[in-house]
């Protein structure tokens, strides 16, 4: 714990010059839809009971670097695609089987549950949630018996994992949404959500539920105090719940989760709360939080606590940051937008996070915009963030839920895929600052694969720390959040022009590694007490 405190102090000092710069307009990344031709199928379709979700997981079940995509189908059997794609060309991927193909999926997050190394599967469905245990070469198999979880029979609609101290196993949670049999009545029928702690020796103990549930659409396990734990956010859509708001849980080792409270300095806050998306965007050590919502989303920020222990304090920066993204930037429809997924990465590799916003009308609401274009947008020098999503080549008009970008080629650019509702998923190619036929590299990275030797081996709860050009970059390893999709592999970050920066990880539990000099455009795996060590493909 107070290795971190330290490291978030000292940091203060290193970033505070970026603000006096004068803007910088930042380089547009194009992206290529090659849905068809990388040979991705997939519709997500239903009802009443599919009108959120929709998600897509990112996952290396092969161990060749690449990531594989599963797409949710809602009514329709989940699809796995497995990355055949040449290092730096054009994505293909080939539908496999692999034991993950249940209908009544909305929701897909890998995480490796029972230590083994190899990635298992958390599939929120309508109805039963089903883990599915990764047994090696892209195959899965249901571990709900074997691992004594009770999947319920809700709505489930969001999940998030920890590492609570000393377990080898994660606590899970899952959010629900309404009560499945009061679809003529929904409003105010939220059910609780539930937290799964691991079973002495392995396995699950039955679910503690945390109640009230208010119609949880996103949760992520976060540390945004800094203080080595991670609590749990959960985003709620006001649409449904009488006297709800957004909610931050306390979970503890050995205590009883409980929510924090108004004199806690927790402000209530109702929204229609579906995606959360969390990074550190001041450099002062704190994650803000992108809150998606209907019409203006949020962001926000921890006021900077002034001596004493840190509280849950936010003010909300999204009009100063230029992030509300509240109504089509394209296509002259007035209406306020509706936004699911969000995620922060950096798209054109300058160093600067860049923020993803999946956007779609939930289905026939005509007091909300119809054609609803994604937002990617840039970070820039001087903090704020301006719209590219025109000129990146990602404006469309399907109604879009869950999505991800993600390195699905191998060449260090990040690349996007989109659940869309009642329509096709599709993928983009990241071509850099050039076009489909001419790829050109834009910007320099390094991509980070931090690993433990046991129990939580992909480091969940790390901070993984990048200083390059006078500048620390921090992202803190997290399974949980966005809009029903998630991934679990390569940490990115972009270097700007620098050839050259330092990386060091903050271990969870609090040991922190010696800062370790990388080279650009190169993967490393990050080992504790271990130099960091390059990764090639086989
Ligand atoms: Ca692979
Ligand atoms: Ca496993
Ligand atoms: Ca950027
Ligand atoms: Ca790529």
């Amino acid at each position: 714990m107070r290795f971190r405190r330290t490291g978030a102090a000292l940091l203060l000092a290193a970033t505070a010059a970026t603000a006096a710069e004068s803007p910088r307009e930042p380089a547009v990344a194009h992206f290529v839809d090659e849905t068809a031709a990388a040979g991705i199928f997939s519709r997500f379709e239903g009802d009443w009971e599919y009108m959120v979700g929709g998600g897509v997981a990112a996952f290396d079940c092969d161990d060749d670097g690449l990531p594989e995509l599963l797409f949710t189908g809602g009514v329709n059997k989940a699809r796995f695609f497995k990355n055949q794609s040449p290092r730096g060309g054009s994505l293909q991927f080939k539908e496999t089987r692999s034991g993950l193909e249940t209908p009544s999926a909305l929701g897909a997050y890998p995480i490796d549950i029972d230590g083994d190394g190899r990635l298992d599967l958390v599939l929120l469905r309508v109805g039963e949630t089903v883990l599915y245990r990764g047994l090696g070469e892209c195959r899965f198999e249901r571990a709900n018996e074997a691992w004594k979880f009770e999947g319920g029979n809700q709505w489930n609609t969001a999940f998030s994992a920890t590492w609570e101290a000393g377990q080898a196993w994660p606590t899970l949670a899952i959010g629900t949404y309404i009560d499945r049999t009061r679809q003529d009545e929904p409003w105010g029928t939220c059910t609780p959500n539930r937290l799964y702690r691991p079973a002495p020796g392995g396995g699950y103990l039955p679910p503690v539920e945390l109640k009230p549930g208010f119609c949880a659409l996103s949760m992520l396990f976060t540390d945004w105090g800094r203080s080595g734990v991670q609590d749990l956010r959960i985003s709620n859509d006001r649409e449904y719940y009488k006297g709800g708001q957004e909610q931050l849980w306390r979970v503890r080792s050995g205590e009883a989760p409980r929510a924090y409270t108004a004199t806690e300095g927790w402000a209530p806050l109702q929204i229609w709360g579906m995606g959360i998306a969390g990074h550190d965007l001041d450099g002062d050590g704190y994650p803000s939080y992108v809150l998606t919502s209907m019409a203006d989303n949020k962001l926000q920020k921890l006021e900077p606590p002034a001596g004493g222990p840190v509280r849950p304090v936010y003010r909300d920066v999204a009009f100063a940051r230029g992030t509300t993204a509240h109504r089509p930037y394209v296509g002259g429809d007035v209406h306020p937008s509706t936004a699911w997924h969000a995620q922060f990465e950096d798209v054109n590799n300058d160093g600067l996070a860049d923020l993803f916003i999946v956007k779609g009308n939930v289905g026939g609401m005509a007091e909300f915009a119809m054609i609803d274009p994604n937002n990617l947008l840039l970070g820039r020098s001087d903090s704020r963030f301006v719209e590219s999503g025109q000129q990146a080549g990602i404006a469309g008009a399907r109604r879009g839920r869950g999505g991800l970008l993600v390195d699905l080629n191998g060449d260090g650019l990040l690349d996007m895929a989109v659940v869309n509702h009642r329509d096709k998923v599709q993928v983009w190619r990241n071509v850099g600052g050039g076009a489909a036929a001419s790829p050109r590299p834009m910007g320099r990275w390094v991509e980070f694969r931090p690993l433990q030797p046991e129990g939580n081996r992909d480091a969940v709860g790390a901070w993984i720390e990048v200083r390059a050009a006078g500048r620390v970059q921090r992202r803190e390893i997290t399974i949980g959040g966005g809009h029903a999709s998630g991934q679990l592999g390569w940490v990115h970050f972009g270097l700007g022009e620098a050839r050259q920066a330092q990386v060091r990880v903050l271990w969870p539990g609090g040991a922190a590694s010696d800062w370790a000099p990388v080279a650009a455009d190169t993967r490393y795996v990050l080992q504790p007490q271990k130099a960091p060590s390059t990764w090639k493909p086989k």
